[in-house]
């Protein structure tokens, strides 16, 4: 996080808990924020500490030449930014979207003569504006949007730019939050096969932390494999060696009555590359087989 830039004259669309995070974050580092909230009343507290409230998107977005977004889903960017006039404007879309939606978004935004830039926020809102929590924004779009106003967009959390093309933001944020939600899977299921025994949920904690922790290293060898096209280089457990332990790893779900619903969609990937000759390879193969044509 940055906060030595020229004090910079913005506006902010949506004071949500992110919003208003990101306001929060501005103000107190001495730039000059203007906001605009759907339900007045959240603009209430940003006012106390210096912000100007407009009273409706378009007047919001006339204050400015950097506009900044923070609604809930691309619908309501959609209906926000309705009858505001967008030329001339620098509009920066913190809203989260799928790929699809940016670049439409982008379409939409340069179609109305304004430079666009979509951003993926990956952050909680009480990291925004702490000096090193680690949070930060992918941003992809108009470079020289981002170039422009990169002090700025770095004050409430880190600023990583990802492309021209508007879609990069979004995809690099779902990417993330898919490996995430893999990880979550892994632990809901780690804590399951506990919750009846005489260990401690916290005990078990540490060891799944330190044991995650050792194990991401894996990302860069899986990197390093689609990179090559050679799946098995550098392989230190083979798939059917991982496929043959998968017994274990179900049995015990069974012994300790737990559902295996959470691991058995991966299993049936590995055991369907195993079966197309691939047992020598890691995991990496799996990632072939989830290649479908998209919508
Ligand atoms: N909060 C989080 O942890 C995550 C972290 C990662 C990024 N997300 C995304 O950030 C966007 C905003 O999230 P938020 O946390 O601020 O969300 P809410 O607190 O629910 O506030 C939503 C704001 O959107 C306004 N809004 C909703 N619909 C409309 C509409 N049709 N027209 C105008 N504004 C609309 C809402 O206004 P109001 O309800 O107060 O009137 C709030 O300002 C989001 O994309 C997350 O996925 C956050």
């Amino acid at each position: 996080t940055e906060n030595t830039v020229e004090p910079t004259s913005l506006t902010l669309l949506g004071l949500g808990a992110m919003g208003a995070a990101f306001a929060r974050a501005w103000l107190a580092a001495g730039h000059s924020l203007t906001v605009w909230n759907r339900t007045a009343s959240r603009a209430e507290p940003l006012a106390a500490d210096g912000a100007a409230v407009a009273a409706t998107a378009a007047g919001a977005v006339a204050a400015n030449r950097l506009v900044v977004v923070c609604l809930l889903d691309d619908d309501s960017v959609e209906e926000a930014l309705a009858g505001a006039d967008l030329t001339g404007r620098d509009l920066v879309n913190l809203t989260t979207s799928t790929p699809g939606q940016a670049r439409a978004r982008a379409e939409w935004a340069r179609g109305r003569g304004a430079r666009f830039l979509d951003g993926g926020i990956m952050a909680v809102p009480p990291m925004v504006g702490v000096p090193g929590s680690g949070a930060y924004c992918f941003y992809s779009g108009s470079r020289d949007l981002f170039d422009d106003h990169r002090g700025v967009l770095a004050v409430p959390a880190g600023a990583r730019y990802v492309g021209e093309d508007a879609g990069f933001a979004a995809l690099h944020d779902v990417a993330l939050l898919s490996a995430m939600y893999g990880m979550f899977a892994g632990i809901s299921h780690a804590f399951a096969l506990i919750r009846e025994e005489d260990i401690a949920p916290k005990d078990l904690a540490s060891l799944i932390a330190e044991w995650l922790n050792a194990m991401t290293g894996s990302v860069h060898l899986t990197a390093e494999q689609l990179q090559s096209g050679d799946y098995t280089k550098g392989v230190v457990s083979n798939l059917a060696m991982q496929v043959a332990g998968k017994t274990t790893l179900l049995r015990t779900a069974e012994e300790q009555g737990v559902s295996p619903e959470l691991l058995t969609p991966f299993f049936a990937l590995m055991e369907r590359r195993l079966a197309g000759g691939h047992g020598a390879e890691d995991t990496t193969g799996v990632i072939d087989l989830l290649a479908c044509t998209p919508a």
